[in-house]
């Protein structure tokens, strides 16, 4: 779980990044599609599939601005992304094994993005947040 720490630390990195967050989505998941490239079938409606895909990139901007909630309602996760959580595991029935996927192309582009201040600390601090936040968002699948 996060520690208060943990909470600072990723509040503080947050208006650091939201100037770019939208960029920063679109990279995570122009690396997602293109790391994972299972991951594809999410978007299989999508015309351009390609890592530079201008519908990937605004969905990755989508994506960030949930991050961006979470952020702002991270002492309750659960409330700040319960429409979200529904919608995923009732409509979009992502399968939760690709929110670790992502978790991992947006820990390598925010360090990307904040060089040396991604520090061992940080990087920890994210990896349990979106932890969180994957775990919110397939607490309603069953
Ligand atoms: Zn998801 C959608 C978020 C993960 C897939 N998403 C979405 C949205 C958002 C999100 C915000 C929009 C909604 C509306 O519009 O209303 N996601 C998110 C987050 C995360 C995620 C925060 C984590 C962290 N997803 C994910 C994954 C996947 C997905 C991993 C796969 C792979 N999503 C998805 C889809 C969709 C979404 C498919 C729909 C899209 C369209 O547009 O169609």
């Amino acid at each position: 779980t996060l520690s208060a720490h943990d909470k600072e630390l990723v509040a503080k990195t947050w208006t650091k990044i939201a100037p770019k967050a939208a960029q920063i989505g679109g990279e995570a998941l122009g690396r997602l599609i293109a790391v994972f490239p299972q991951t594809k079938t999410y978007f299989s409606h999508f015309a351009d599939l390609s890592a530079s895909s201008p519908q990937i990139k605004a969905h990755g901007a989508k994506v960030l601005g949930a991050i961006g909630q979470a952020v702002s309602g991270i002492d309750n996760v659960s409330a700040s992304l319960s429409k979200l959580s529904e919608l995923h595991a009732y409509n979009l029935r992502v399968d939760p094994a690709n929110f670790k996927l992502l978790a991992h192309t947006l820990l390598v582009t925010l360090s990307a993005y904040l060089g040396a201040e991604f520090t061992p600390e940080v990087h920890l601090a994210w990896d349990k947040f979106l932890a969180l936040v994957a775990t919110v968002l397939s607490e309603k699948y069953r």
